[in-house]
């Protein structure tokens, strides 16, 4: 419905005083569900005016009666999340690898819905929470809809979805108390954990700042297992998928995650939400590792086991398309909430692997759908319906919209053209013919046996900077997990992995004595290290995407406050100031600058680059504020940089902060260009150093 401004509308007062609003002209009159014209809004109907309520009262009745039932079950894991439309852009024809059609033309745009979301926590939970993002694209292709389901990491915990219910259970709230909320910080995640030794590769992913990205901008996604491509003549090409993020990649630290979420609990949906506003759209490339059988069995890990990753070093990610997200919802509930994805949803041309999660995986999207959606027709439902034409003899159940018309419902029938849809054996989904001679058993195939190289292997890829974060998060984690034998076993398992590392979470928690390295059923062999997989070295080449905050003051300097404006908008980056008062300051010549945050509520967290403003006067103000002197102290302690007029020094002392080779003087309207471009690289590590 279109909005009402006043001007639109009469209001009259009820005697009780109440405002009605009164359709007049274009406005919309209020109905019912069933369309009749509602004249009172505010009142139910009595016996009298201090009467019974009366059981007659249609409206009041349909109108409670649709709010008792406003909520669906939350999604069991992946429960908060944030969708938006966009489109992907294929660059060239894959005809040779793949019949499907959406790789066929180079510049085919297909329509795609994406969900980013966090895994453990509640539909209510905090965007920066430790944890794996799920990375959900629905492309809305000619020959029916593809989803990718996959995760910004491109391992699992587990190799056989028989065990993720336990997964799950271990890491979500524990059952007796109902806490703690979207975090692995406790007791039952890491026993399972330490109990699963299959899950320590991805335990090392989870413990570096993968898990708390800046932004969903800013982060990778995987399909994670190897999947199918199939082309015209039936040929298979095994394939991982790949989201690599134009903008790079980027996290936060663990200090700044734990203020983020009290600052902006909604820090990565309003950035996403904000950026498309603006119109930066973020993009991704898909990227293809495409590999054969002979690379298959070659390899040192089994391409069907989901905990393993192919290093890009072996297998490069191909570039075949972009994706662009450019459309924020026009409502949260229709679209992201829900939209159903599902691994089992493929096209011709793509098919799947056997890697046994991923067949699991395919049997659960179904059922959860029905159970959350209520009904087996939530492909009626505008954000899960294909965009291209669609015919089968599905019919009837909850909330069916798309009964066919005429007499056939079954096939075959002999009612000719009137008959309804028909098979195609050639261009309809066909299953690769794969050949399975196989006994019956419940068994782990011994190839799946190696839990540790890789976790090796993606340590030793990481920079120093961010082994000193792998290290501190397993700290922190380990820290509030009550049972000492429990951490004993963890680090068990890192003794596997890397000596140092072990020792070093022994020694932060004083972990007395040194356990034994936990048995294995296989050595650590020594893998050769992939930077593809520190986000370090993947980081962007500009600041564009990214959001400076400048602190100011009555009397800043408008010359700097300019020039700094203008080199961030040049940049394609953001810039929002932060005063006293939310109303905004005058600067030195008078200009009225309008703050975006009262700096109460504008914490330096929320920002990737910090500046600071002010006027003799204005810093002495500042230095008294514990909000501003934090919005110093948290930027120096997360390595940011720090533009700042002479002034501010005032402001520095006050928060005892010794400017280093992160803080950037500008003296002269030229110095604001340099500072950004300082800032392209995002952080100033030396300082933790
Ligand atoms: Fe899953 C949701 C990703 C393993 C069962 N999963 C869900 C979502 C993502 C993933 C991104 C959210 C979709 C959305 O935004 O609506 N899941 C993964 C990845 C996995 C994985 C990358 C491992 C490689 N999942 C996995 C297993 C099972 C499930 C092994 C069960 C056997 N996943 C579900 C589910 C969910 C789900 C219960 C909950 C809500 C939904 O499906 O729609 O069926």
């Amino acid at each position: 419905m279109d909005s009402v401004t006043l001007a639109d509308q009469k209001i009259l007062r009820g005697t009780g005083g109440e405002t009605h609003q009164v359709a007049t002209g274009d406005v919309p009159v209020l109905t019912t569900q069933q369309g009749v014209p509602v004249a009172d809004d505010q009142n139910s109907l009595k016996a009298g005016s201090r009467g019974p309520t009366l059981l007659e009262d249609q409206h009041f009745r349909e109108k409670i009666f649709h709010f008792d039932h406003e909520r669906i079950p939350e999604r069991v894991v992946h429960a908060r999340g944030f969708g938006v439309h966009g489109y992907f852009e294929n660059y060239e024809s894959l005809a040779d690898i793949t019949s499907a059609d959406l790789f066929q033309r180079p510049g085919e745009k297909t329509e795609v819905f994406v969900r980013f979301s966090t895994v453990a926590g509640n539909k209510g939970s905090a965007d920066v929470a430790r944890d794996v993002r799920g990375f959900a694209v629905k492309l809305y292709t000619k020959e029916g809809n593809w989803d990718i389901v996959g995760n910004n990491i491109p391992v699992f915990f587990i190799q056989d979805a028989i065990k993720f219910p336990d997964l799950i259970h271990a890491a979500k709230q524990e059952p007796d108390r109902g806490f703690p909320q979207a975090q692995t910080a406790h007791d039952n995640f890491w026993d399972f954990i330490s109990l699963t030794p299959e899950s320590i590769n991805m335990a090392l992913w989870i413990m570096s700042d993968r898990t708390i990205p800046r932004s969903f901008r800013f982060m990778e996604g995987f399909g994670v297992h190897t999947f199918r491509m199939i082309n015209a003549e039936g040929k298979s090409t095994f394939v991982k998928f790949h989201w690599k993020p134009k903008q790079g990649l980027q996290s936060v630290v663990w200090n700044e995650a734990l203020k983020l979420n009290g600052a902006d609990p909604d820090f990565h949906r309003r950035d996403l939400w904000d950026a498309i506003q603006m119109g930066d759209y973020p993009e991704w490339e898909l990227g293809l590792q495409l590999f054969d059988e002979e690379f298959a069995e070659k390899f040192e890990f089994d391409v069907l086991d989901p905990t393993k990753i192919i290093p890009e070093e072996d297998v490069p990610v191909r570039p075949v398309g972009r994706m662009v997200l450019n459309r924020t919802v026009d409502n949260f509930f229709a679209e992201t909430e829900q939209v159903a994805f599902h691994t089992g949803n493929v096209v011709p041309g793509i098919d799947f692997s056997n890697d046994p999660l991923l067949q699991g995986r395919n049997f659960s999207y179904l059922d959860t759908q029905l159970k959350r959606l209520g009904s087996p027709n939530f492909t009626h439902l505008p954000v899960n319906a294909p965009r291209c034409p669609f015919h089968h003899f599905q019919q009837d159940g909850h909330m069916a919209f798309h009964n066919p018309k005429g007499r056939a419902n079954y096939e075959p029938n002999s009612w000719g053209e009137q008959g309804g849809p028909r098979e195609a054996p050639e261009a309809g989904f066909n299953s690769y013919p794969e050949h399975i001679d196989a006994p019956k058993q419940r068994v782990r195939s011994e190839t799946f046996a190696d839990h540790y190289s890789q976790a090796r292997q993606f340590y030793l890829s990481q920079t120093e900077v961010e082994r000193e974060h792998i290290a501190s998060a397993f700290t922190f984690e380990l820290s509030k997990v009550e049972t000492p034998e429990i951490r004993a076993r963890v680090v068990s398992h890192l003794l596997n992995v890397d000596k140092g590392l072990a020792e070093t979470v022994a020694e932060k928690l004083r972990l007395k004595p040194m356990p034994q390295p936990a048995d294995a059923a296989m050595p650590t062999i020594e893998l050769k290290e992939s930077p593809k997989l520190s986000i370090i070295l993947n980081g962007p080449d500009s600041f564009k995407g990214r959001k400076l905050g400048v602190l100011v003051s009555d009397g800043a300097p408008i010359d700097l406050l300019k020039a700094l404006k203008s080199a961030v908008e040049k940049e394609g980056a953001m810039i929002e100031f932060i005063a006293p008062h939310v109303g905004g300051v005058e600067a030195d010549d008078g200009t009225w600058v309008e703050a975006k945050q009262m700096v109460d509520g504008g914490p330096s967290v929320l920002y990737d680059a910090v500046a600071v403003l002010t006027s003799p006067e204005g810093a002495e103000e500042l230095a008294k504020e514990p909000t501003a002197k934090d919005f110093v102290s948290d930027a120096f302690a997360h390595c940011k940089f720090v533009a700042y007029s002479a002034a501010a020094t005032a402001l520095f002392d006050a928060a005892r902060c010794d400017p280093d080779g992160g803080f950037v003087e500008l003296k002269k309207t030229g110095d604001a260009a340099a500072f950004v471009k300082t800032c392209r690289d995002l952080r100033f590590w030396e300082r933790s150093a």
